[in-house]
């Protein structure tokens, strides 16, 4: 079987938490007042990227440029929507499987962080109740480039004090998988096989996950 890893790095809306659906619904919102199509099919190409990059995303759909200064305004009204509906986050809402997952790491002593591109991680994870359960966390607002680049789990790993090629990252998006492989980590899909088609492995959710399944379906 293939070596076990020395660290685990986690994206965190998608693959700890369900608040993608936050992040769709007020996209989606921003959309229609512009007046330009946003369904599931285009929210799968903003998945994991920066909320600057998802703005310039969904104008690019629509055929439409704006103003850096109009882009700020919008991406702001998107951010005020997207606090209001994850307003009432709880240990609740983290995914099943997650905590069983995080308590088999830690009883085999490897190493755990959170690599997203959101700046609103670090409250997500305290609404969560979960900081305390990371060696590390690197979000939006600890690197220039967001996934796909992959500086953040390259920082996290370098937290970590790990090498690249001893980690596995765990990512529910496009943007994430080609990150994590950039980085020469393994990468572990968490969601649907369609949208992840360059990740090592996937998983369709973290529910009765034990690491050796993991490293089994990584061996394929
Ligand atoms: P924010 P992740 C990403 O988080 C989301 O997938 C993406 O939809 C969002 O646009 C991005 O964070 C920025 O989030 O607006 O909260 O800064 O999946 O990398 O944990
Ligand atoms: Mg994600």
């Amino acid at each position: 079987m293939i070596k076990k890893p020395e660290a685990c790095i986690f994206d965190l809306d998608g693959v700890i938490v369900d608040t993608s659906w936050y992040h769709y619904k007020a996209w989606q919102r921003l959309a229609a007042s512009l007046s330009i199509q946003f369904g599931e099919e285009e929210n799968q190409q903003l998945k994991g990227l920066s909320r600057h990059d998802s703005m310039h995303k969904i104008l690019e759909m629509g055929g439409r440029t704006m103003s850096e200064q109009q882009i700020q305004r919008l991406t702001d009204r998107k951010n005020e929507w997207y606090q209001e509906y994850i307003a009432d986050l709880s240990p609740d809402n983290i995914l099943e499987g997650i905590r069983p997952f995080l308590d088999e790491l830690e009883d085999n002593d490897i190493r755990k962080a959170i690599g997203s591109s959101s700046k609103n991680a670090q409250q997500i994870l305290e609404a969560l109740q979960l900081t305390h359960r990371f060696d590390a966390v690197v979000d939006g607002d600890a690197v220039k480039n967001a996934k796909p680049d992959p500086e953040i789990f390259l920082r996290a790993a370098e937290l970590l004090g790990v090498s690249p090629d001893a980690c596995i990252v765990f990512e529910d998006a496009a943007s994430g998988v080609k990150a994590a492989n950039r980085a020469g980590m393994k990468s572990v899909g968490v969601g649907d096989k369609h949208f992840l088609i360059d990740a090592d492995a996937v998983i369709p959710s973290f529910k009765n996950m034990t690491l050796d399944n993991i490293l089994a379906l990584l061996e394929k």
